[in-house]
């Protein structure tokens, strides 16, 4: 372990807000409840926040509501959201350092990176939607000889986002972002794991003046707070991030309510093929990335990689080599490359498949432990003799565990790149065209990355097939899955009508 993490590197930031954020104002839940959010790096509490609850979700939406039904925001010019947001997106350039100190905090996620890319990123989504918002326009149809038509493209309402821990900024404003832009009004439910940067960012809306009422946050538990929002008869829409299994709740919700529209991203188990004329070091360094980034807490993570035979034992040596050199240890040094995984829970579930594995017959190249006594720390982990229809190799894992698999042919590659129940995205590492090429067209998955990993972009829809969800995020297409076409018809002079 790298900066151990029971000595120096502990900086808590001062936590400045930990009420639901309703209409404008930060307020106690209710209830007067509160449920405690924990450091991954010591187990300890953080501090305690606002527990919401169904009656909480309802004066959100209530606000939500009003704020769509009778306020400027859905109705003021596009350019004039879009300046607001682009003054919110300048507000957290400005608060970088403190945002990512508290979903570092909160979900065990490095610092460094934070400052660096992901907070600076969620500023950069919200200036690309902010950009998008006076361009949304429909089209005009010429229908028949006696009619003609247009579409108008219209915000879809109140929507509920449901986020998960393992983002908790990027995957906030991958939806907050463009449903603003939209000129949506929400109500968002931050994971209890990771509440606190969610408050903060509403804070931030109201500076950059975001009318009241426009932005909500309700913290607190999937079952309570997360049920009464995807259960609501006047949320228009839930987004939701999260587990296959909640996933499907979340569908279950909205056909038994209102039949509020819905998009899902879930789980992964996406593959990494890696050719025989690939760069071995370029080849390990990116099935590593594939899996330790983010400690392997990444929907997208490349859990499953496929080498082919003529360079197999080459990569196997490399991958163990290197994944010595990964430092883990507290996300504040900024000589870590992996932190803490994010709760008791998740590191449990972690070290549980790791042993399912042994038992199952696959054997540990690398790995496979806990780091230090203390906080929630696992090492890199590349399992080998893996076959596909063990647990490891099929269930998503989320956390830094890898199954290294051999293949002989690409037919063989496809073929069981895709024997998967999920679809996000997979990566193939080839210096062939043809290759690369074919293989990104015969592979059932959203996202594609050939010779890179992780390259993402706003510009760039993002979501799954199968299993994975359906629905993008980022792109334009992230843009107008917040938006109604409605159709305007009209007859032409001297037709029946
Ligand atoms: O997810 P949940 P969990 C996967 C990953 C992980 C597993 C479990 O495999 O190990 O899911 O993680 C809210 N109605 N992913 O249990 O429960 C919850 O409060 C409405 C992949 O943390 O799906 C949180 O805000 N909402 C994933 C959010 O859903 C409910 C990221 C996600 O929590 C709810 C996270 C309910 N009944 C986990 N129950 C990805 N795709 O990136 C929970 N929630």
């Amino acid at each position: 372990m790298g900066g151990s993490s029971e000595e120096s590197f502990v900086k808590m930031p001062t936590i400045k807000f930990t009420k639901l954020f309703i209409n404008g104002e930060f307020v106690d839940s209710i209830s007067g409840k509160t449920f405690e959010t924990i450091d991954p790096r010591t187990g300890e509490v953080i501090i305690r926040v606002a527990e919401g609850d169904k009656e909480d979700v309802d004066l959100a939406v209530k606000a939500a509501r009003t704020a769509f039904d009778h306020g400027r925001w859905p109705r003021m010019p596009g350019s004039d959201r879009g300046t607001i947001l682009m003054k919110f997106a300048d507000l957290i350039d400005e608060h970088t350092e403190e945002l990512a100190k508290l979903d570092t905090v909160d979900a065990g996620k490095l610092f460094s990176f934070g400052k660096a890319v992901d907070i600076p990123q969620v500023a950069n989504s919200l200036r690309y939607f902010a950009g998008a918002a006076d361009k949304i326009h429909g089209e005009v149809l010429k229908m028949s000889s006696e009619l003609q038509a247009y579409t108008l493209l219209e915000p879809i309402g109140v929507v509920g986002h449901i986020i998960p821990w393992n983002f908790p900024s990027t995957l906030l404003f991958a939806k907050a972002a463009p449903s603003l832009a939209a000129g949506c009004t929400m109500v968002v439910k931050p994971a209890e794991q990771s509440p606190l940067s969610a408050l903060y960012y509403a804070h931030l809306a109201k500076l950059a003046g975001v009318p009241d009422g426009v932005f909500n946050v309700i913290t607190g538990y999937g079952e309570t707070a997360g049920a009464a929002i995807t259960h609501h008869m006047d949320i228009d829409k839930v987004s939701f991030t999260g587990s296959t299994e909640v996933g499907r709740e979340v569908m279950r919700a909205a056909a038994k309510s209102n039949l509020k529209a819905v998009s899902l991203e879930l789980g992964g188990k996406s593959p990494l093929l890696i050719f025989d004329d690939a760069d071995v070091d370029k080849a390990a360094d990116l099935a590593l990335l594939g899996i330790l980034f983010n400690k392997g807490e990444i929907c997208v993570a490349s859990s499953r990689v496929f080498v082919q035979e003529g360079i197999y034992d080459e990569v196997e040596k490399k991958l163990k080599e290197k994944a010595k050199h990964w430092v883990v240890g507290d996300p504040f040094d900024p000589n870590v490359r992996q932190g803490p995984q994010v709760d008791k829970t998740q590191f449990e579930k972690i070290l549980t498949y790791i042993e399912h594995g042994k038992r199952e017959g696959a054997t540990l190249l690398t790995g496979g432990k806990p780091v230090g006594k203390k906080g929630y720390y696992i090492e890199p982990t590349v399992f080998t003799d893996v076959k596909d229809d063990m647990l490891i190799a099929k269930d998503e894992i989320f956390g830094p565990v890898m199954s290294l698999m051999k293949f002989k042919t690409i037919e063989e590659a496809i073929q069981r790149a895709n024997n998967t129940k999920y679809g996000l995205a997979a990566g193939i590492v080839t210096k062939n065209i043809d290759v690369a090429n074919t293989v990104s067209r015969s592979i059932r998955a959203g996202t594609i990355w050939i010779n890179c990993y992780f390259a993402f972009d706003n510009d760039c829809p993002f979501g799954g097939y199968k299993m994975s969800g359906f629905g993008k995020d980022f792109g334009l297409q992230g843009l107008h899955k917040y938006m109604h076409t409605k159709s305007v018809v009209t007859p032409l002079y001297n037709s029946p009508w």
